[in-house]
């Protein structure tokens, strides 16, 4: 499949920009730990290692796409190289970033821990499967196939819709009231940043996997999906989490006593 200039040279800059992105937020996120309250801290390491992974993966996608393509003799497109591109690392990425931005929802929560490890069972669990069984798929240019394995990992992406509407929401009646229409936002996020990737690997499947111009649309779908299911996800986290520290500190002083040093007799 041959790519015109433009093609290649889209897909490349918007690679090159999600490195400077994910590793900007990753430094951010790390950096922001000490401006929230402890039980807030695993919620922003959680957040900056996916940034982190995706920074690291993206590096391996730039170079990946370089590989794949080169200039032709006159220079007016890009032709392959023989070496495939490799789809790999994105699965690669997602089977670890999935899951821990569903840990990064959960862990900003601070629910009690029963709760919390129920959600993450469920989460965690079904996130790993849907990332999994679309694999298969993604790397066939075969129709019937793609959309057998679309299928299959539909089943754990509606199940986790489902989880955060349903279950979340009984645990989101106990947030803070300021935090709630932030919550609300983050999951909103999901629900529609995550709904993206279906439906780009489903307009690829329907335009045939050697169409340049679906491969090109595939491409950029996924990464600006990716920044904005990461970087802007974990921003969001992390307002969140400021905003549940900066409400616990204004109310702490005068539920505690002050010193907890030896009374005086
Ligand atoms: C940072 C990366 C994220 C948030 C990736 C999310 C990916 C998905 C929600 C992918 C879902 C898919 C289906 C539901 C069916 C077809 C195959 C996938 C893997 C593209």
């Amino acid at each position: 499949m041959e790519l015109s200039v433009p093609q290649f040279d889209v897909v490349s800059n918007l690679f090159s920009f999600t490195i400077a992105t994910m590793g900007a937020a990753a430094l951010f996120f790390f950096l922001s730990r000490p401006y929230v309250g402890h039980k807030y801290r695993p919620a922003l390491m959680v957040s900056g290692l996916v940034v982190a992974i995706a920074c690291y993966h993206y590096y391996r996608i730039y170079e990946s796409w370089h590989g794949a393509y080169r200039l032709n003799e006159s220079g007016t497109a890009y032709v392959p190289t023989g070496a495939a591109f490799n789809d790999a690392y994105r699965y690669a990425d997602w089977i670890l970033t999935v899951p821990l931005l569903m840990v990064e929802l959960i862990a900003v929560l601070a629910l009690p821990r029963g709760e919390a490890r129920s959600l993450l069972v469920k989460l965690v669990t079904a996130s790993a499967l849907m990332i999994g069984l679309g694999y298969p798929g993604e790397i066939s240019s075969d129709t019937g196939t793609r959309w057998l394995w679309w299928g299959l990992s539909m089943v754990p992406f509606l199940y986790i819709l489902y989880v955060l509407f349903t279950e979340l929401t009984r645990s989101l009646e106990r947030q803070p009231q300021a935090v709630r229409g932030l919550v609300s936002a983050a999951r909103l996020v999901v629900l529609l940043t995550w709904s993206f990737y279906p439906i780009a690997y489903a307009i690829l499947t329907v335009t045939g996997t050697k169409n340049p111009i679906g491969q090109v649309a595939l491409q950029m779908g996924y990464t600006i999906a990716d920044i904005t299911a990461k970087a802007g996800f974990g921003l969001l986290i992390y307002f969140i989490a400021k905003l549940k520290s900066d409400t616990e500190a204004e109310s702490e002083p005068l539920a505690r006593p002050v010193s907890t040093g030896p009374a005086f007799a």
